[in-house]
């Protein structure tokens, strides 16, 4: 850094903006600076300027002000509008970022102590790497494996916290190619700060270069993993007769509404489809006995039970994947099945 001519020509005081929403969250981020450098401009003049003009002096009679009614209002209401507008901004903003749109491609990411486990749609699966082609949205659904983490991606104003036992999301566009720092920014122990790792933001010919050289070498796509571990951990020996019998019907189950025993109704997502395998007593679907699918906490890994969601999702071929993402159109897959063989058979 103290090589090239202006000495602090590489202090980056701020990470580039290279995605859709970093920008607009730059923006807001500056009207606030703004706002905030205007106000505190303005209340310093006015204090030295009074302390000046009311400073202590012989022979002034000080005259008693009884205030302002006019004055005092709009000292409050000017500066209250324009909180308002940054918190409609801001929460304009904050809702945009829980709505991922429904073309998003999505790929998952399991935080572990500590590195970061990236699964690709087409069973491809990287660690602490994540490629990402340019001007597409992407879903991120996040797990943990042990304890907090909390993923960032600092280029695109991205960050969410990975708590164990949930799954979390992020999204964003990404419109600069190139290569990102991605961290884990939530202090998770010892070797935290070796939780670190790159994007790779790629152009559509790099992207397809990409998926065409198998660079996460692939075995078989998410889908077919996630029929593998089914037929090995036992679950086809109760789940797969499509009978109605002491096990649920898995098939078309899939963001659907299931009817509990206890009477409520929830939708089969992605959370409950996780907790139903890792925890099945925590909620029994109505017509079956608890007690009589395994507890797989603790046999399973979260990369796992991503395998499996994507195996039970394709049993549900007709469902588009309402908040997921559209899985019919698993954009990830698409340039590889021309010219690799190990391409997925997915759709
Ligand atoms: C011994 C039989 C058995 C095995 C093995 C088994 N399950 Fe189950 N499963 C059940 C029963 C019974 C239920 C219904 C009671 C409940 O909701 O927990 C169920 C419920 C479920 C549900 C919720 C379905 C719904 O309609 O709400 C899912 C998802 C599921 N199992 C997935 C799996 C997966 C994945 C495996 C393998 C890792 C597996 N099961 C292994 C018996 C089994
Ligand atoms: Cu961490």
């Amino acid at each position: 850094m103290w090589a090239s001519s202006f000495p602090f020509a590489d202090l980056q005081l701020f990470p580039v903006a290279a995605s859709k929403q970093a920008t607009q969250i730059d923006q807001l981020y500056w009207f606030i600076t703004a706002v905030s450098a205007v106000m505190t401009l303005l209340i310093f003049a006015c204090l030295l300027a009074f302390a000046w003009k009311y400073r202590r002096r012989v022979q002034v009679e000080s005259t008693q002000i009884e205030g302002s009614t006019k004055l005092e209002l709009t000292w409050s209401i000017l500066p209250f509008l324009v909180m308002l507008i940054m918190f409609a901004w801001g929460a304009q903003l904050f809702f945009a970022a829980q709505n991922p749109p429904k073309d998003a491609m999505e790929i998952f990411v399991t935080g572990k102590q500590w590195m970061w486990k990236v699964q690709y749609p087409n069973g491809g699966s990287e660690i602490n790497a994540l490629h990402v082609p340019v001007n597409q949205a992407v879903k991120l659904t996040m797990a943990s494996e042990d304890v907090i983490h909390s993923f960032s991606i600092p280029v695109f104003r991205v960050r969410h916290d990975v708590m164990p036992g949930h799954y979390n999301s992020l999204w964003f566009t990404p419109t600069k190619p190139g290569h990102y720092h991605l961290f884990c920014t939530e202090y998770c122990g010892m070797e935290h700060s070796g939780m670190v790792g790159w994007v790779d933001v790629l152009n559509d010919r790099d992207y397809a270069n990409w998926l065409a050289g198998g660079g996460t070498g692939t075995a078989g796509s998410l889908v077919e993993q996630g029929r593998s571990i089914f037929m090995q951990n036992g679950c086809s020996t109760c789940h797969l007769q499509d009978q109605q019998g002491r096990c649920p019907v898995l098939r078309g189950l899939y963001n659907k509404p299931v009817q509990l025993a206890d009477g409520r109704t929830v939708i089969a997502d992605d959370a409950y489809i996780r907790e139903s395998i890792l925890e099945p007593n925590a909620k029994i679907a109505a017509g079956f006995q608890p007690n009589i699918m395994p507890v797989y906490k603790g046999q399973l890994t979260e990369a796992n039970v991503i395998q499996l969601i994507a195996y039970i999702r394709s049993l549900s071929p007709n469902e588009p994947a309402s908040q997921q993402g559209d899985q019919q159109r698993p954009v990830v897959i698409a340039p590889t099945d021309a010219n690799s063989s190990n391409s997925g058979t997915s759709r």
